[in-house]
């Protein structure tokens, strides 16, 4: 059973949030395993951080009015993909592509959404890859499927979100043009680091001890 095919009156807020807290557990444990299976494989952990949230009434309510929608549970349901969110932090960016393409592929996830903010930044500077994912809660009776956002970033990415975010609230949305501007500069040197540092670790992971050549004008003895 898909969540918005379910009538808003028959699922109370309390099923509602068993619901996403249940879903944010399954994706959350997919994550675990395919990082604990990537450092026996690759020796190597892509990721470097997991942090999930269920969206509180608040900011429901804000997103729901900013839409000019009645913030009734069905239009909840049916219109808010991020009330369950999961944020993955990765060192390099093509870990992130890695990562998604690895929760894309298992048979039980359903894809609903990308946003590529990494390959489409957004104007004010925002970066983050966004996948809206559906995946199948087991109850008693019935098993449904529930959305979660699962937001992948990197460090430098997420360090710049998060003062983004700070400021937006700070000034509601009106921040002073400079801040903008100054922000938007950070996120180009952010794009900048990324790319350094992925060429960087390529470059040591690629790294051979030079073999001794003899120097053939060396006089031998
Ligand atoms: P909060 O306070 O973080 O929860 P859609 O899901 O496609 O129907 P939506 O929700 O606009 O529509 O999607 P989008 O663009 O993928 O944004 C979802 C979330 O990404 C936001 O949730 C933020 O967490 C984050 N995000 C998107 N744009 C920005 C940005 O410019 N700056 C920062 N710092 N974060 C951003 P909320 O509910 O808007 O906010």
């Amino acid at each position: 059973i898909e969540l918005p095919g379910i009538p808003g009156e028959t699922l109370s807020w309390g099923r509602m949030l068993l619901l996403y807290e249940s879903a944010l557990e399954v994706i959350k444990t997919k994550i675990n395993v395919l990082n604990k299976e990537f450092v026996l494989r690759c020796g190597y952990t892509p990721i470097e951080h997991i942090k999930s949230r269920i969206k509180s009434p608040k900011s429901i309510v804000r997103k729901m009015n900013i839409n000019h929608r009645e913030p009734s549970i069905a239009n909840v349901v049916r219109y808010i993909n991020d009330i369950a969110g999961i944020r993955i932090t990765c060192s390099f960016t093509t870990d992130i592509y890695t990562i998604a393409e690895l929760i894309a592929s298992q048979n039980d996830v359903k894809v609903l959404k990308v946003k590529d903010y990494i390959a489409h930044p957004k104007e004010n500077g925002y970066m983050s890859y966004h996948m809206i994912v559906s995946v199948p809660v087991y109850l008693s009776q019935q098993v449904v499927y529930t959305k979660v956002e699962i937001q992948i970033r990197t460090i430098a990415m997420d360090f710049w979100a998060s003062l983004e975010h700070k400021m937006y609230y700070k000034f509601d949305g009106k921040a002073p043009e400079h801040i903008r501007r100054e922000l938007k500069e950070c996120a180009d040197i952010t794009a900048f680091l990324d790319r350094k540092m992925l060429a960087l670790n390529e470059e040591i992971q690629n790294y051979r001890e030079p073999e001794y050549m003899p120097d053939l004008d060396e006089e031998s003895y």
